[in-house]
């Protein structure tokens, strides 16, 4: 270790690439990597002369992006790690978060063995215990669950690369049960609300055009505080060529200082907002009457459901002035088509959420975005054969049985909807037996933390596979520690974009601890129930290796490479001349939706107002910090030093009004009597009077994340109430409302 860059070295890199951050239009620390290489000049650490230097390439796991980088080590010790500068995906730079992703291989609080409960469910007394103990354990319990329940009772919950090796293993076992909160609690509703408006979703990395686009209209998307990588590069130059920014957020955020109008909207309102837009730009004629008429169904039927939602009508629900509609919907009819109304991403707000994120489809429709420059653009895929496998057997139930005639449009599994129907309720028989919880920290991850609690204790089986002691380990009853991705292959990453590229994922270092690597527990675990014939491969290495000969490539060359770009599959934009075809039932994009309409849901969006929060209360808002990804770095040693805790930030006059002052610490408690740890004030002007916000993923209650335990609080322990989406399953979670109590300082 003794070369390699001590923290403190790291950290004020990370300092200064935020400092650009909150500066300009500069959003990525691309000095950081100058700086380190400077510092490492100092230290001596350059050249072969005084170590050697490696390169490993690597896929970055701290956030969903997954940009390729670079892991350089000096005589096999961590030095930094980089962006690969072929990959479309980071163009050669990490956010600070991922140039941090060394403190997840380095910090001290990793799981280290395998674990067996020993007491009762949640009293964190375990025993270490090898793997073949470990994984026998969960053989025979999912033997028995199988047996004595079917298979299909057990689930799987999974967010992370790793997953892939736990679905297939569960696909193999006999359940299809597969859920990822990154749908119920994330981006479900805009999956399903541009499926039905355009036939087909967003997809991850989004499909925006934001490199192009000449106004780019946020409505909640936090860009500057959301990180993802390109998003950001590309959000700091469309403001650096002076594009029209319009953010819509009650709160002021970094994205609203970059922005030529900021509306700062009273929370749960947006659809009022979006309606009136709408009937702007139709009565104003401001829409691309050419796109819309040869591509759209629906149109009249929108025009008459908007006639209602004028700008004087939205202004006492919104609160923005109906002149400042009326300028908003002018300068996005003036860009067209190259006007980006964004999609957002973490989108289950107030339960009438698809329909939201849908009134946004259908401004990009009107505005002629789609398929278009400057709006979204066609995403290509490489064309990697997956490994072929013998068949699954046939899953004979699944989740939706639970839920009979509900959520029809939700495509995926809900997570949500497992954890319900693992408690015994007189309307559905107890589906679930068994969960597997793949890097998913359910108890911070899925609201209503005592509902997910009176889950766990129903099941005969919970195991976690997780880098770190995350509270959702202490519930489980074998508790398996995987290797960071920086000690292990992973598979593929071949995600969509403006060019296919093939990305792999390499160890740069051995495994830590007795950790594995995720494809080898599921393997292991697949052999010992008998699988065997579903994990022909022995090493990743060979299954890489066969992947990649199927698209003409080689293990070799990606070591080499880290990233490989493929042939073009489909253009980016519509072509004169072509008439685009849609995957709806129409063929052409919904404005109108029969599909909506045959469910008996509204088939063009309509608003109806939510509650608003009682005297006294105020609504709890919550999001991202720039250098933390949720509760998966707040012990990160490296990333904790940028940001050790989070603030609640409170406007200056309800702060005076409740005797608050800025830099105290307080408590905050819900409307059901829920409460957090303490948490410091952020008295300031650049929240509404109604709301307060809080940054996500702090508050752990974890005792052995000796960074993190008790640091901050956690917005999770105070959303005991959700609406759900009833089209698809999303769980509303900004519907709690808090006020504040005073710490009382120990005598
Ligand atoms: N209250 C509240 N709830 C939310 C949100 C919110 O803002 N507030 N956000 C929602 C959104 S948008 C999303 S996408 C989800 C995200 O939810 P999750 O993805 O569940 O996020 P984390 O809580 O960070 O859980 C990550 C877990 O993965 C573990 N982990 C990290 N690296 C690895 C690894 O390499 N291998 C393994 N096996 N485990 C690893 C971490 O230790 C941690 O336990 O949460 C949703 N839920
Ligand atoms: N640094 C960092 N970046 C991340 C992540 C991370 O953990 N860390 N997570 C990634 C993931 S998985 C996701 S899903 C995204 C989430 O990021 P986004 O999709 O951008 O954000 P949201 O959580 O929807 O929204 C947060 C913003 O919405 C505002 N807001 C709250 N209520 C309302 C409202 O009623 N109306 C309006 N108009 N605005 C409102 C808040 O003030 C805040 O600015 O971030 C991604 N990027
Ligand atoms: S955006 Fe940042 S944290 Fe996310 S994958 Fe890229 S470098 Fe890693
Ligand atoms: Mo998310």
């Amino acid at each position: 270790m003794a070369k390699s860059l001590s923290r403190r070295e790291f950290i004020k890199i990370g300092g200064l690439g935020l400092g650009g951050l909150a500066l300009g239009g500069g959003l990525m620390n691309s000095c950081a990597n100058m700086l380190m290489e400077e510092q490492a000049v100092q230290l001596g650490l350059t050249g072969a002369a005084n170590g050697s230097l490696a390169l490993s390439p690597t896929v970055c796991e701290i956030c969903f992006w997954k940009c390729a980088g670079w892991v350089h080590t000096i005589d096999g010790q961590p030095w930094k790690i980089t962006g690969n500068e072929h990959d479309p995906s980071c163009n050669g730079r990490l956010c600070p978060r991922g140039t941090g992703g060394l403190g997840a291989y380095l910090d001290a609080d990793r799981l280290r063995t395998p674990l067996i409960r020993t007491g009762v469910r949640g009293k964190q007394t375990f025993r270490e215990a090898t793997w073949d103990e470990a994984l026998d354990f969960i053989a025979i319990k999912m033997k028995k669950i199988a047996e004595e329940h079917g298979p299909e009772c057990v689930a799987l919950f999974t967010h992370g690369s790793g997953g892939s090796y736990f679905k297939h293993l569960l696909r193999a076992y006999g359940s299809n049960n597969i859920a990822a909160p990154s749908y119920a609690q994330c981006r479900g509703p805009r999956e399903e609300a541009y499926m039905l408006t355009f036939g087909e979703g967003v997809y991850s990395p989004e499909r925006t055009d934001i490199r192009n686009s000449k106004c780019l209209v946020l409505i909640g998307s936090h860009l500057g505080e959301n990180m993802h990588n390109t998003q950001v590069q590309e959000f700091a130059d469309m403001v650096g060529n002076g594009g029209t920014v319009i953010t819509v957020d009650p709160r002021y955020s970094v994205a609203a200082s970059k922005s030529k109008y900021w509306l700062p909207i009273r929370p749960a309102t947006d659809l009022a907002l979006m309606l009136a837009w709408i009937h702007v730009i139709i009565e104003e004629q401001l829409f691309d009457q050419e796109y819309v008429k040869n591509n759209t169904y629906g149109f009249d039927e929108l025009r008459q459901s908007v006639k209602k939602y004028t700008p004087e009508w939205a202004y006492p629900i919104t609160t923005i002035k109906p002149h400042i509609i009326r300028e908003t919907a002018r300068e996005m009819g003036w860009q067209k088509p190259a006007t980006l109304v964004h999609p957002g991403r973490h989108v289950t707000w107030y339960g009438d959420d698809t329909q939201r994120v849908r009134a946004g489809a259908i401004l990009n429709a009107l505005l002629g975005s789609w398929g278009r420059r400057g709006g979204f653009y066609y995403p290509n895929k490489a064309a990697v054969p997956k490994y072929k496998y013998p068949a699954y057997p046939a899953a004979k139930r699944s989740w939706r049985d639970a839920f009979p005639g509900k959520y029809p449009l939700a495509n995926l599994a809900l997570a949500s909807g497992i954890c319900d129907a693992t408690l015994p309720s007189p309307e559905r028989d107890c589906s679930f037996k068994g969960w597997l919880v793949y890097g998913t920290n359910l108890l911070m991850t899925l609201p209503q933390p005592k509902k997910t609690i009176a889950a766990m204790q129903n099941l005969d089986l919970l195991v976690a596979i997780d880098l770190m002691p995350a509270e959702i380990t202490g519930w489980a009853d074998v508790v398996l520690p995987e290797c960071s991705y920086l000690e292990r292959y992973d598979d593929l990453r071949v995600s969509p974009g403006r060019v296919p590229t093939v990305a792999l994922r390499a160890p740069a270092f051995k495994t830590k601890y007795n950790s594995r690597p995720g494809w080898w527990i599921a393997r292991e675990l697949g052999l010992k129930m008998g699988l065997e014939k579903y994990f022909p491969w022995e090493t990743l290495e060979d299954y890489l290796e066969t992947r990649l000969k199927g698209a003409g490539l080689s293990l070799a060359e990606l070591k080499e490479k880290g990233v490989v770009e493929l042939p073009q599959r489909q253009p980016l934009y519509f072509e004169d001349g072509v008439q685009p075809e849609f995957d709806t039932p129409s063929g052409k994009i919904e404005l109108y939706s029969d599909v909506l309409a045959s469910y008996g849901f509204d088939p063009v969006p309509q608003y109806t107002a939510h509650e608003e929060p009682p005297d006294g209360y105020y609504r709890l808002l919550y999001g991202r910090a720039p250098t933390h990804t949720f509760g998966r770095t707040t012990n990160n040693p490296i990333l904790t030093e940028t940001m050790a805790e989070n603030e609640v930030w409170i406007n200056t006059k309800v702060a005076e009004l409740n005797g608050i002052r800025n830099g105290e610490y307080i408590i905050l408690a819900n409307q059901d009597g829920a409460k957090t740890n303490k948490i410091k004030a952020k008295v300031t002007e650049r929240i509404r009077h109604d709301c307060v916000y809080v940054v996500h993923g702090f508050g752990h209650q974890d005792k052995r994340l000796r960074k993190a335990f008790l640091r901050g609080a956690d917005d999770a322990q105070l959303i005991t109430k959700v609406k759900i989406d009833p089209i698809m399953g999303g769980t509303g979670m900004r519907v709690n409302f808090v006020t504040f109590e005073k710490v009382v300082q120990a005598v």
